[in-house]
């Protein structure tokens, strides 16, 4: 998950902590049976911390497991070892669980069906950037102002003088790239172009990023948003709205999650106020907002609506349907002749 948090009032135990980082590892180097977990929904920098750090811990003799509950995206299939996901496990069979990128214990899916997780009984790692984190592990390496979970792993490989192999720097790196948007979000700092120049020094393939993450999308999603697109509106006040219908994934063979690509173009018109997605999908309308404007908080649109989200990027959801609206207005015929001739 992405974090927008900028540095500030972030707490001590939410920065980076070699100390912290020290711990950690040796309790993996002490530990046999390692179980790895990506959260729900897995996204780009998860999924690259656990891939990472299964790469990473491949020359010692342990039992490393990476699970999710969630199937992994086929974007991120091109990772070395990402087939080894599992849906679910034993945490019993592991002697240490690390999560990675979760920010709170429900993000693993798993704090109901296996509460033994968070009991203190399996030490647990938790090792995340989200200003949010809930600081849920025996041990916690969260720091705050890193733009991607992957960052904080290239700092605790730093710290242990782990040389980091180039399939895991290209893991590390799909995290990082993936949480920063090509490194163009505002999560971007000096700090994060410098960790992923080092992981670039250490054999990233970013090509393979690029043309697996980035630039790779179904004719499906294509036609979808050529739907979305073709219904673009910008009204008086300058806000581009768009909207996705129910019959629209069913008509382009879509995936719901295929829209997200779609409200970034709407948020590039230059004039915009800010940039409204409307879905349409399980008697559920969906709201996504965007926006490029320093002095509009789309996170307080959203809350209009009973949602939320971030100042730049927010949303809502409201049980309902769309119905088309037209309007007309009658725009009254000048007397053109008077106006010039009162003119000269
Ligand atoms: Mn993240």
């Amino acid at each position: 998950m992405m974090n927008q948090s900028s540095a500030g009032d972030i707490p001590r135990e939410k920065l980076f902590s070699k100390k912290t980082a020290l711990k950690i590892g040796d309790m993996i180097l002490k530990a046999k049976r390692i179980a790895i977990i990506s959260h729900r929904s897995p996204d780009g920098d998860t999924s690259g911390s656990g891939m990472a750090l299964r790469e990473m811990l491949s020359g010692y003799e342990k039992y490393i497991e990476n699970v999710c509950v969630d199937p992994m995206p086929i974007s991120f299939m091109y990772m070395p070892g990402i087939q080894s996901y599992k849906t679910d496990f034993s945490p019993k069979d592991f002697d240490l669980i690390i999560t990675v990128d979760a920010a709170a214990k429900h993000q693993t899916g798993m704090n109901e069906t296996k509460p033994e997780l968070f009991s203190g009984s399996i030490p647990l790692v938790n090792i995340d950037h989200h200003i949010s984190n809930e600081m849920f592990g025996t041990v916690n390496l969260v720091e705050a102002t890193a733009c991607s979970t992957t960052a904080v792993l290239w700092k605790f490989f730093e710290v242990l003088s782990w040389k980091v192999t180039p399939d895991a720097a290209t893991c590390l790196l799909n995290g990082l790239m993936t949480d920063t948007g090509s490194l163009q979000h505002s999560n971007s700092t000096p700090e994060s172009f410098r960790i992923a120049a080092k992981m670039l020094a250490a054999g990233a393939d970013l090509a393979s990023i690029r043309k697996n993450v980035f630039q790779t999308t179904p004719v499906s999603t294509l036609k979808l948003w050529g739907e979305i697109l073709n219904r673009v509106d910008i009204d008086d006040e300058g806000v581009v709205v768009a909207t996705v219908r129910q019959s629209d994934f069913e008509k382009t063979g879509a995936d719901p999650k295929d829209i997200s690509g779609a409200i970034d173009y709407l948020n590039m018109v230059p004039e915009a106020k800010y940039s409204l997605l409307l879905t349409e999908r399980l008697g559920k309308v969906k709201g996504s907002l965007r926006t490029q404007r320093d002095e509009v908080n789309v996170s307080d649109i959203a809350g209009n609506f009973g949602g939320g989200g971030h100042v730049k990027a927010a949303g809502f959801t409201v049980p309902g349907r769309l119905q088309v609206e037209r309007r007309f207005k009658i725009i009254p015929e000048e007397k053109k002749s008077e106006g010039v001739a009162q003119k000269i």
